[in-house]
């Protein structure tokens, strides 16, 4: 057990919670951590604690997201009032929580359970938080929370927490042995990683696919020092192209679209960029874009999302560039096609 105090807090937090109506809520989007711990976490409180629950990804889950929570049998409620207390998952800001960012003024009792130290600061005053950037991924915290109630997990339960771990830790990539000897007692409960991990990538629709080619037809390629920005426009699929982009060798992806009252943007970067620039795209572009254009925006260092009331896209995406431009020191130069 990685951190055993705050194991315990959290039991005893969650225990407070004892045959109340308990609405788990995500990041905006959802990712697999968020959506495997949440699906844990809920059988953990309506078991051992009486708890009724609700669930919400803040502005929808993404596609990849929707076939791990239809793998798991895990749905969204139709809507979460009528809760007495909300937990978050992996939130690292209440800027995340997008349209649900009013549960911190509800007057009701918020708990943050998440392992980006960020949400310390950000939920402080706000929330009861429950916070270790120790931890890989909130599934592990809720691993370790299942071993200290000394309950154990059921394969779908198992498999719910493999898939978080593992893609929050860049597909164990930066997995430690702690970590490791989780998933060993994971896949000891019956997961099958190929056939799970199978499942959860293939399923991505034509519209997916479609949006994120037209995404690199629209591409414009900026060069700032050996660092290469793109930035694309699409109606829909913004996050998913952008990822894709880096596939493509982008070291940072901006897409943006229309949406109902203004533009949408979705930020992407790879970890070499972010780590020897110092630059955080959630903090530095998308928070900073929301604000300049009267809107909202937040993330993490790789991945971020704004809304802005501006609906002229391209001017939005040329303002992006100019503050990375401002971030690093130099202007970018536009690469011709
Ligand atoms: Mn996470």
């Amino acid at each position: 057990m990685r951190n055993k105090e705050l194991i315990k807090s959290l039991a005893e937090g969650l225990e407070s919670l004892s045959g109340e109506t308990v609405a788990i809520l995500t990041h905006f989007g959802g990712d697999p951590d968020s959506i495997g711990a949440s699906y844990v976490l809920g059988n953990i409180l309506r078991s051992t604690w009486r708890v009724r629950t609700l669930f919400k990804v803040p502005s929808d889950p993404s596609s990849h997201c929707k076939a791990f929570m239809e793998r798991l049998g895990f749905e969204e409620s139709e809507d979460i009032e009528g809760a007495d207390a909300y937990v978050v998952v992996d939130c690292g800001s209440p800027e995340q929580l997008n349209e649900y960012v009013s549960i911190l003024e509800s007057g009701r009792k918020v708990m943050v359970i998440d392992h980006h130290s960020t949400s310390l600061e950000s939920f402080a005053g706000k929330a009861e938080i429950f916070c270790s950037d120790a931890y890989q991924s909130v599934c592990e915290i809720v691993f370790d929370l299942s071993q200290y109630l000394g309950r154990e997990l059921n394969l779908r339960e198992a498999e719910a927490l493999f898939a978080g771990t593992y893609y929050d830790t860049v597909r164990f990539s930066v997995a430690d042995q702690e970590t490791m000897k989780k998933i060993c007692h994971l896949i000891s409960l019956g997961v099958n990683p190929r056939e799970l991990l199978t499942e959860l990538e293939i399923k991505m629709d034509i519209s997916e696919r479609i949006a994120r080619l037209k995404s690199a037809t629209r591409m414009n390629i900026y060069r700032i020092r050996d660092w290469l920005i793109v930035t694309s426009t699409l109606g829909s699929f913004q996050s998913s192209s952008a990822r894709s982009l880096l596939g493509l060798g982008a070291h940072v992806a901006i897409v943006a679209g229309e949406s109902e009252n203004g533009t949408v943007v979705a930020f992407r970067a790879v970890k070499d960029f972010i780590e020897a620039t110092g630059v955080n795209l959630g903090r530095d572009l998308a928070a900073k874009i929301g604000e300049e254009m009267g809107g909202h925006g937040g993330g993490h260092s790789s991945a971020a999302k704004a809304h802005c009331m501006e609906r002229d896209v391209e001017k939005v995406l040329s303002r992006c560039v100019e503050l990375i431009g401002e971030k690093l020191g130099m202007p970018a130069e536009k690469i011709k096609p």
